[in-house]
């Protein structure tokens, strides 16, 4: 993906220093035996796979069941006349349930976070001339953590399109029985 925005440059900064830091120490004391310079090379291998992937699970991709308990508890259900199955399948169809989803529309804006929420009118981002409407930065949208997002999509939906704002949810969600959506999430 093109966007080195949202959280990850902090990330990446965090463990740049932490290598730095990590290989200075282990360099000084660097032991002259090979057995022991080979222990020292694998040490140090693991350590930096380790924090990759502590950078990398950032990322989230919700389950269904997860996201429709988040929501839930989020006082979504119902909101505006939209039930949750709503939610689900819009956010399924236009992001498959990824938070760090961004995608570029024709126009030149850009869709952030695992409900699309556009930077021309929603949220605010480098460059973009935004209404800022949700009063909010785009990384924001790319986190672990949907509650601001949620709030955002609170907003949206009260304006007169309602859900009709998402492209995927009026072609594939609109007047659809969407039972299947919320099926097997327990209450
Ligand atoms: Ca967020």
């Amino acid at each position: 993906m093109e966007e080195e925005e949202g959280s990850e440059p902090d990330a990446w900064q965090d463990l740049i220093l932490f290598l730095q830091t990590e290989l200075t120490s282990e360099v000084l004391s660097t032991p002259s035996h090979p057995i022991e310079a080979a222990k020292t090379m694998i040490h140090l291998l693991q350590t930096l796979l380790l924090t990759c992937f502590a950078v990398t699970v950032q990322a989230k991709i919700f389950g269904r069941c997860e996201l429709y308990h988040v929501l839930k508890v989020s006082g979504l259900d119902g909101y505006e006349g939209y039930s949750l199955a709503n939610w689900i399948c819009m956010s399924f169809f236009e992001t498959g349930f990824d938070t760090e989803a961004v995608d570029r529309r024709k126009d030149g804006t850009k869709d952030y976070g695992i409900f699309h929420i556009n930077n021309g009118w929603w949220c605010k981002d480098e460059g973009t001339l935004s209404e800022n409407l949700c009063s909010m930065s785009c990384t924001d949208l790319l986190n672990t953590d949907i509650h601001d997002d949620i709030l955002c999509v609170k907003r949206i939906v009260k304006d007169p399109q309602g859900m009709g704002t998402w492209k995927e949810w009026k072609k594939h969600c609109e007047k659809q029985d969407l039972r299947e959506w919320v099926k097997g999430c327990k209450p």
